[in-house]
């Protein structure tokens, strides 16, 4: 007979109103310990919803039929809204150099909307297969300039793969987003090659994904590591106060916290603030005076109403 009648547990995929929840007991990669659980109902009265990557407490455990009931949720790290997603660690920003075609635009809004959660970022960058080389390695210098140094992965090498896996398996949970056919859940496959996760050919017409992934579904990698793979979906900016926009671009973020330059005023927004010494010869700095634009016209609106 099993006396333990409260277990926690992390949610690995949520549907409708149950939850896949595993059990965090030894860590042992042992599907037995996963159970289909609905939440609590006062839980919703009392406003906690739980989300991928929550830890939880489950009760009325039924060990046969593997069900039980979300009792609690616990204090999370973090939460990203889209895809709503708990506790990660690392996001990593997945884009293909081609099919679908690598949007500079759109691969920067997803860089500075990973960056507001305030975890580590980095850049993946599949398909070089479907590239020459020379562009493959002047595209590495542009984003390196942007202040990421990129992964770039291919179906035909392994060559990064095995420090890639490494990294992940050192990192708590890490999140694979990125456009629709990308190629976030080959990797996923290549990286855990047990789940067997349907991934599709991107469309030949149009040459966009066909929104393969439907769900977030966290896999475990090893005992203390977990990765999630999300669906490929547009971008929904978060809204960004002024003053915090800086610390979103690393080509900013490196020189104010390595205090190598000091702006005169605190509250500088590094635009023609005289005194202000930061660089801003970079390549997306009109991208930055952009958002700050938009940011303090968003700001004024929401005074107004
Ligand atoms: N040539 C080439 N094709 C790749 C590479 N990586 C992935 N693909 C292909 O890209 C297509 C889309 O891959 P998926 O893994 O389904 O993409 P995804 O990002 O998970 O897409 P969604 O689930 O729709 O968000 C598949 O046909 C893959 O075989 C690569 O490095 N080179
Ligand atoms: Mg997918
Ligand atoms: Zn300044």
């Amino acid at each position: 007979m099993n006396l333990i009648s409260e277990y926690k547990g992390i949610v690995t995929k949520k549907f409708n109103d149950f939850f896949f929840v595993d059990i965090l007991d030894n860590g042992e990669l042992d599907k037995s310990k996963r159970f289909l659980c609905k939440s609590r109902k006062s839980l919703k009265h009392q406003q906690k919803y739980i989300f991928v990557g929550d830890i939880v407490t489950i009760r009325s455990i039924n060990h046969k039929d593997k069900t039980a009931v979300i009792d609690d949720l616990l204090d999370r790290e973090n939460i990203l809204h889209r895809p709503a997603v708990a506790n990660i660690s690392d996001i990593y920003i997945v884009h293909s150099f081609k099919h679908p075609e690598l949007n500079y635009s759109q691969l920067s809004d997803f860089l500075i909307n990973a960056e507001f959660l305030r975890v580590k970022v980095s850049l993946i960058l599949t398909k070089s297969d479907l590239i020459p080389p020379e562009k493959c390695n002047s595209l590495f210098e542009k984003f390196r300039n942007w202040g990421y140094e990129p992964k770039i992965l291919s179906l035909t090498s392994n060559d990064e793969l095995n420090g890639l896996v490494n990294e992940l398996k050192a990192n708590k949970c890490s999140i694979f987003m990125g456009p629709s056919g990308v190629g976030k859940t080959t990797l996923l496959n290549k990286i855990i090659p047990n789940i067997n996760r349907a991934t599709s050919a991107v469309s030949n017409k149009i040459k966009r994904g066909k929104n393969t992934t439907r769900n977030v579904e966290l896999f475990q990698l090893s005992k203390e590591s977990y990765i999630v793979d999300t669906p490929g979906f547009n971008i929904l900016n978060n809204y960004m106060r002024p003053e915090d926009i800086a610390l979103l671009f690393p080509e900013f973020e490196i020189q104010i916290n390595q205090n190598r330059v000091r702006c005169k005023f605190r509250d500088c927004l590094h635009i023609d603030e005289p005194g202000c010494n930061l660089n801003k010869n970079f390549e997306r700095y009109s991208f930055y005076k952009y958002l700050i634009e938009n940011s303090k016209i968003l700001c004024h609106q929401s005074q107004v109403n």
